[in-house]
């Protein structure tokens, strides 16, 4: 075989959707991500399917790639993806925002899913044929890798997670930890967000895994094998987004919402509907704002957009039920007579165009997570203002993976709702950040992030006002040309692979 070598990626779900009208490519992150790379492979992608009846196709118009279906039972994912990857390895993963549920059914389901994954998966490699590099993601299959190279696979095999890492005391709660742990040191080279998570993952290595050596960023296993571990902060498509703030359309819509909400302040929220994004501290605490400074009702709005997440599990019913309670409760004692509504709340999935619209209309975007892998939310507002010369203001929590690049960000301790404040709109200077962090690729960062800075003291959750109304050279997305050092697509090679 010539040309480059095929990419394998495995993850949980096919990047694909069916709609009325066919199935189309799904719009999640990932496979925005990871698109260019994989196609210029001659990609495939195995991911997991269940549910309906009708196959899901080998080729999709508009995706490049050979797509393998890992037919999975509903009562296996319910056990494997809905039990213990999103309600025991999921809150763990996120310093126990919730308590995980030990359910050793759970577990059983979930290394028979990682099984079944191996399987497909390993039908990949061709006996005398250059072999795959194969491309394993995140939680749901962090046994996987060591389940490729038992059964004799000869591909260079790689693993990311997309969730933080805990600290080793809180992931040896689980049961099957070194089982986990070993799972994933299967792998070649195994890729975190933030270097906080990476250290974690080596420092339970050390801890719990009593057959290792760990060197530096490498793990060394008694087989004699060496796994080493790396820092790769995933981003956005930068140029991709700001091609896309060019169309009439997202500007149409940019200059309809700015008319509807006139002069008053615009704070946004963008959110899988999912415990862990902090929107409920945000609600909380703009109604202490609220309560607190009565000059400010009817001047701010909260645009709070929520993609829905997880139904089928309680914890996602309660949220949603929690956080449309305190919409309800804010807009019923704030709404002045003849005035707009403090938070505006749409329940639903959103075209990445009108999301767009949205990233250029708002002063402040809020990115409470109590924890978060990374947060993509961030990067593209940062993106869209910078793009546009916005003077918007990003409140980034302390705990996403987010706030260890976006350094120009306001850094916000999400659990002090008490320690809400008002300031001054200044102006941010994104072009100068988005040059950097913000539009990175997963680049090789031989620089690690974290600890190579001071870091900041983070501010209690600040909202912060608008000082100044909006002026006509806020037209944002009249004049969308890259802002000068703004990486794109050109240089988003998710390279680890060629590490
Ligand atoms: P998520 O938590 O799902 O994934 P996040 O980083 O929050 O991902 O990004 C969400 C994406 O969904 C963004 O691209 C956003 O534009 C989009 N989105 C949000 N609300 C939407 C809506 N209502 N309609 C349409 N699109 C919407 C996990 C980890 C993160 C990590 C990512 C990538 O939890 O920490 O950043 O993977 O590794």
């Amino acid at each position: 075989m010539t040309g480059p070598t095929q990419i394998v990626v495995i993850a949980n779900r096919l990047p694909i959707a069916r709609t009325p009208g066919g199935w189309r490519p799904a719009s999640g992150g990932l496979v925005t991500a990871l698109r260019p790379v994989l196609e210029a492979s001659r990609g495939a992608w195995v991911g997991g399917w269940s549910g309906s009846k009708e196959e899901p196709p080998a080729h999709v118009s508009g995706l490049s790639l050979d797509l393998r279906a890992v037919p999975l039972s509903p009562r296996l994912v319910a056990a494997y993806y809905q039990g213990f990857s999103n309600q025991t390895l999921w809150p763990l993963f996120h310093d126990l925002v919730h308590q995980p549920i030990i359910d050793r059914s759970w577990w059983e389901a979930y290394r028979g899913a990682n099984e079944l994954f191996a399987g497909t998966a390993g039908g990949f490699e061709r006996p005398r044929e250059q072999p795959p590099v194969l491309w394993v993601h995140d939680y749901h299959l962090m046994l996987l890798p060591r389940l490729l190279r038992r059964g004799g696979s000869r591909s260079r095999i790689l693993y990311f997670l997309h969730t933080p890492f805990p600290a080793p005391e809180l992931f040896a709660r689980l049961p099957w930890r070194a089982e986990l742990l070993q799972g994933v040191l299967g792998a070649d080279l195994v890729g975190f967000h933030t270097d906080m998570y990476r250290e974690n993952f080596l420092r339970a290595c050390r801890y719990l895994l009593p057959e290792v050596s760990v060197e530096g960023d490498t793990v060394r296993l008694p087989d004699g094998r060496s796994v080493r571990s790396s820092t790769h902060p995933i981003s956005v498509d930068a140029r991709e987004l700001i091609k896309k703030i060019g169309e009439p359309r997202v500007q149409r819509q940019t200059r309809r919402l700015r008319e509807q909400f006139g002069s008053r302040t615009v704070m946004l929220g963008v959110d899988r509907l999912d415990y862990t994004k902090g929107i409920l501290q945000r609600l909380r605490a703009l109604e202490l704002l609220l309560e607190r400074r009565a000059d400010l009702r009817g001047r701010v709005t909260l645009v709070q957009i929520a993609e829905p997440s997880r139904y089928e599990e309680p914890r996602y019913r309660q949220i949603r039920v929690e956080v449309e309670q305190a919409v309800g409760r804010i807009n019923g004692r704030f709404t002045e007579p003849g005035r707009a509504v403090p938070v505006r709340y749409m329940y639903r999935s959103m075209p990445l165009s009108r999301l767009l619209s949205y990233y250029l209309l708002a002063d402040v975007a809020l990115v409470t997570s109590l924890k978060d892998g990374m947060n993509l939310v961030a990067k593209e507002y940062v993106v869209c203002q910078a793009a546009t010369q916005g003077s918007g203001v990003l409140v980034l929590s302390e705990f996403a993976g987010a706030s260890q690049e976006l350094t120009q960000a306001v850094l916000c301790n999400p659990f002090d709702e008490e320690g809400s404040r008002t300031g001054s709109r200044r102006r941010s200077p994104w072009a100068k950040q988005s040059a950097g962090a913000a539009c990175r690729p997963w680049a090789p960062t031989s620089t690690p992030t974290m600890f190579s800075r001071g870091r900041r003291r983070p501010s209690p959750m600040p909202l912060l006002l608008k000082s100044e109304p909006k002026g006509p050279d806020r037209s944002g997305c009249s004049s969308p040309g890259t802002p000068r050092g703004l990486r794109g697509a050109g240089d988003r090679l998710p390279t680890p692979l060629s590490e």
